[in-house]
């Protein structure tokens, strides 16, 4: 039994969500091997672009088939939903499970040899649905069995959590497996370093640039105390910060009318759902404007959402001048 197997048992994990996990971790584990590899063949730009519009690299292909090859061979997966996908993937009508993913999240900053990840989350299916109806994914993210990220970083660690708490697992090269790093993650509920895109501040709701303006005056300001600015690009090595040390990550929607961000930029179902589920059980907090994420109920399997996520007072703080925003706007 490997320290993963280990632990989810210990946490009372279903052995058939045990299998899911374990298959999506192996698929991983292949996908850090090509990553440290060297071989950058697999960095080029395809001639793909996906159903978001984005050029994919040849990893974003391969990530994408790695994870489909290892879940497909499961009878209880029903259904896969994947960014790199415009519909999903039927795997066994009487599955018990649905996966959606994001096989390789950050993957622009492959040629900048940044951080790169891979999201997932598994729910239950439905038994009256088909394996082929997008509808099973309508289910909101609070019903959710187990929400997991791997970060390829200079260590390539998972972080994981199956409703009792987030931890965090890190690949032994020596042994090949993930062995429990930090268990039962905290998330400080008060920060002093935030992350945002703040290029694209001009676009973003009135209520969202005065709260990152009062954070960037610091001690001068209403804050009364200077803030650190942080930035990966890149969700996962942004949220991974968050958990380690605290810190609140946004992404608002755009109000310019040909901005292609309009309902925010991230997507709900396989990239803001599985990190809400595991901010929350680290004790942080996970907002869609005034909408706490895992109460929202999913209408499409690409919807994109805006998002503020992190440090629990931080989040309440922008929650404040979002609510006055929002009805100031009706
Ligand atoms: P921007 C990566 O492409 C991604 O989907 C997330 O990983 C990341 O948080 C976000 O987009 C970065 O977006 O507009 O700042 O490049």
């Amino acid at each position: 039994m490997t320290f993963l197997d280990t632990k989810l048992t210990e946490d009372g994990c279903d052995p058939e969500l045990l299998l899911v996990i374990k298959s999506l971790v192996t698929g991983c584990k292949k996908i850090s091997n090509i990553l440290s590899s060297g071989d950058f063949s697999h960095v080029a730009k395809s001639d793909e672009v996906n159903v978001q519009g984005e050029i994919q690299t040849t990893l974003d292909i391969v990530s994408n088939d790695i994870l489909k090859e290892v879940l497909s061979k499961l009878t209880v997966v029903k259904s896969i939903a994947s960014e790199e996908d415009e519909h999903i993937l039927s795997v066994n009508e009487n599955g018990k499970y649905l996966v959606s993913f994001d096989p390789l999240d950050g993957s622009s900053n492959i040629d900048i040899n940044g951080l790169v990840g891979t999201i997932f989350s598994v729910t239950s299916s439905t038994e009256w649905l088909f394996s082929f109806d997008d509808k099973q994914f309508q289910r909101p993210g609070g019903l959710i069995h187990a929400a997991g990220f791997v970060l390829y970083g200079p260590a390539t660690t998972l972080v994981l959590s199956t409703g009792v708490g987030t931890n965090i697992f890190v690949l032994s090269r020596e042994f090949g497996e993930f062995t429990l790093w930090r268990k039962s993650i905290a998330i400080p509920p008060d920060t002093n370093e935030f992350s945002a895109n703040v290029g694209r501040q001009r676009r973003w709701p009135g209520y969202a640039k005065k709260y990152v303006d009062q954070l960037s005056q610091g001690r001068n300001g209403v804050r009364r105390k200077d803030y650190s600015f942080r930035y990966f690009g890149s969700l996962v090595g942004d949220i991974y910060r968050i958990l380690c040390r605290g810190g609140v990550f946004l992404y608002p929607q755009e109000g310019a009318r040909k901005s292609r961000y309009g309902n925010g930029k991230l997507r709900l179902l396989y990239e803001i759902i599985p990190m809400a589920y595991i901010v929350e059980q680290a004790n942080g907090a996970a907002y869609a404007d005034d909408k706490r994420v895992l109460d929202i109920l999913p209408t499409s399997v690409h919807q994109r959402v805006p998002i503020i996520i992190g440090s629990r007072n931080e989040v309440d703080r922008y929650l404040s001048k979002a609510k006055v925003g929002l009805r100031n706007a009706e």
